[in-house]
């Protein structure tokens, strides 16, 4: 096929690989709806993706049970010195990475065709989007990209014959023999030969072994957070794990909040929240990835870089997420959720009992055993569905402006049984960047390195996506700060929404009930919330908030108590195990925010 580019550095970097990956045939991606249907078709035929007869337009893959998630340990920042990737990367000399993973591209196509995606992360010619190429031997990949971004023609045409873009190479790691197909099996290459490899000089991605999420559709994670994070420090913007979402108050006034939480908070639930509180309206805008850049009035302007959502299934109902639920009733992916005999979807926390006989995520027949508390689920806990954000209900109107929306409000949050509050305020943006960097989650079973009831700490949500050295990553959040006048600055807030009582039952109902916190985060955006200053920050006076259903006073007073003693083993752990991670890279002002918490605690 000829290139539909006069491109040369991309019509080269085409060939260049085509060479090496020898390919039965290559394929330039038009976005096109045929397109679409073709690559479904290609995958039903080869008996890796079925018709699902009770949504329209959607398709069900089960991904080889080794390839589920994300990849960590397999994940590399391969900056030329190892101190660029920092205490919190994978780091290989890029040399020795790229041999190594040259070996494995050679010939890694035979007997598929390689697929080029030219695609924009965030709306078509925005000044703040970005254009990626991904090459990728996986149908699955082409039409989930066709779902999550923007691909095709349109966006060779916005490239233009020089324009720039981040190359991104993708393969499965699976090539076929004469004849072979894939034959109802998910391809991909075993752990030890998987590599998601970033590049940040080079602005470049290689990824080699896995067709999962993360690890293979390279606009979102690779693409959007680890080598955006690198142009933003370089551009002078921020690439941020945070969902953003519009809330509007009775009287139509509209505000923007971002909010990073590290993974399994929510974020997708908070970003189509349904307000319980009468008269205000929340809009999503994007449920994972933000880029905000200042605009010609100081203030940050965010753009959703993508163009779906690629949810986690199980625990999604019409309770905990309705807008999720019906933007996947139609034109939906789902990977590695259960079948039912009539053709539709199940998963575990769907809202109902499983109807009779499934076949469950490993291709087995499954029926619910609600007496066996060992029984294996059905779904993969990491089942998704790749969802258009267009056919969400609760999608805000302007959700694709290219000049972004301004954002007046900044929410870290993380799961936390104790100690932290329901809601607390920064006093000012250098303690904004503090909270941000001490987010995290408590462990509450047992993992490989940490043990229970200890803090994962995960500053700004970003530990697996900052494709830089975290010391550094601060020090641009405080720079960025120093660059946006007072005026124009959003306010900085951390949530919690899982706090317990000493029985171990939740404190705070969640969900639509949410929008009660988010309302007094609009109040003090407008300097009209009732507050209190305290040694931890600005927080809601007792009557601030208005109590939901099941809530009583003390329940509220316990929300909103500024435990001192919690507060100080939380400064001491951040003190003695967090910060020192990041050495003489942890920029003074964090130090001075330290500091200066201890002394207000006593
Ligand atoms: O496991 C994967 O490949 C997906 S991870 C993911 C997907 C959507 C949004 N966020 C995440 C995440 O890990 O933060
Ligand atoms: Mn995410």
């Amino acid at each position: 096929m000829t290139a539909p580019t006069k491109h040369s550095k991309l019509v080269a970097w085409v060939n260049e690989i085509a060479e090496l990956v020898t390919p039965d045939k290559v394929v330039w991606c038009d976005g096109s709806q045929a397109e679409y249907d073709r690559m479904i078709q290609i995958n039903v035929d080869a008996g890796v993706a079925k018709p699902l007869a009770k949504r329209p337009n959607s398709h069900l893959y089960l991904s080889d049970p080794s390839d589920v998630a994300r990849v960590e340990n397999r994940t590399y920042i391969a900056s030329v010195k190892e101190e660029d990737a920092g205490p919190t990367n994978n780091w290989i000399d890029p040399n020795e990475l790229k041999a190594t993973m040259t070996e494995l591209y050679k010939g890694c196509m035979k007997g598929r065709t390689m697929y080029v995606i030219p695609f924009s992360m965030g709306p078509v010619g925005s000044p703040i989007a970005k254009i990626g190429i991904e090459i990728t031997d996986s149908e699955y990949v082409v039409a989930n990209m066709h779902i999550m971004t923007r691909v095709g023609t349109k966006v060779l045409e916005v490239l233009g014959d020089d324009g720039e873009f981040v190359p991104c190479l993708h393969s499965v790691g699976k090539p076929l023999a004469e004849g072979e197909t894939d034959n109802g099996l998910w391809p991909c290459a075993p752990l030890e030969s998987k590599y998601i490899a970033h590049f940040p000089e080079e602005r470049l991605i290689w990824s080699y072994g896995s067709g999962y999420g993360g690890n293979a559709l390279l606009g979102k994670k690779c693409l959007a957070l680890r080598i955006a994070s690198v142009q933003a420090r370089d551009e002078g913007w921020l690439a941020e794990h945070m969902l953003i979402l519009k809330i509007t108050n009775p009287e139509g006034k509209a505000k923007y909040i971002a909010a990073a939480f590290p993974s399994a908070c929510g974020k997708t639930n908070l970003a189509m929240l349904v307000p319980t509180i009468p008269g205000w309206k929340v809009e999503t805008v994007g449920d994972d990835i933000a880029w905000m850049k200042p605009g010609k009035d100081g203030k940050l302007y965010a753009i959703n870089p993508e163009a779906g959502f690629f949810g986690v299934a199980p625990g999604t109902s019409m309770e905990s997420n309705p807008n999720a639920m019906l933007s996947i009733e139609k034109d939906t992916i789902f990977t590695n959720v259960a079948l039912t005999e009539d053709g539709d979807v199940w998963w575990e926390d769907i809202g109902y009992d499983a109807p009779g006989k499934l076949i469950d995520w490993k291709g087995n027949e499954w029926m619910e055993d609600k007496g066996n508390k060992d029984q294996a689920p059905a779904a993969h806990p990491n089942a998704r569905f790749t969802a258009k954000a267009s056919n969400c209900p609760s999608i805000a109107p302007n959700w694709e402006d290219p000049a972004g929306v301004p954002i007046d409000a900044i929410l870290f949050g993380g799961r936390r049984p104790s100690t932290i509050p329901l809601i607390h305020q920064a006093t000012n943006w250098n303690h904004g960047v503090f909270m941000g960097s001490i987010v995290g989650s408590e462990i509450t079973a047992a993992a490989l390195d940490l043990k229970v009831g200890s803090i994962r700490r995960d500053p700004f949500a970003m530990l697996p996506f900052c494709g830089y050295n975290m010391g550094d990553y601060f020090a641009h959040w405080i720079k960025m700060g120093e660059n946006t006048p007072l005026e124009s600055q959003p306010k900085f807030f951390f949530v919690n929404w899982f706090r317990r009582t000493d029985d171990g039952a939740w404190l705070w109902p969640g969900y639509g009930e949410n929008s009660r916190v988010l309302k007094w985060v609009f109040e003090q955006c407008d300097g009209e919330g009732k507050s209190v200053e305290t040694p931890i920050g600005i927080m809601p006076t007792i009557d601030a908030i208005d109590r939901p259903e099941g809530v009583t006073e003390e329940d509220m007073a316990e929300l909103l108590k500024v435990d001192v003693e919690g507060w100080k083993k939380e400064i001491a752990d951040v003190r003695s195990e967090h910060y020192p991670k990041f050495g003489d890279k942890l920029p003074q002002a964090l130090k001075d925010e330290l500091e200066a918490i201890e002394k207000r605690l006593g």
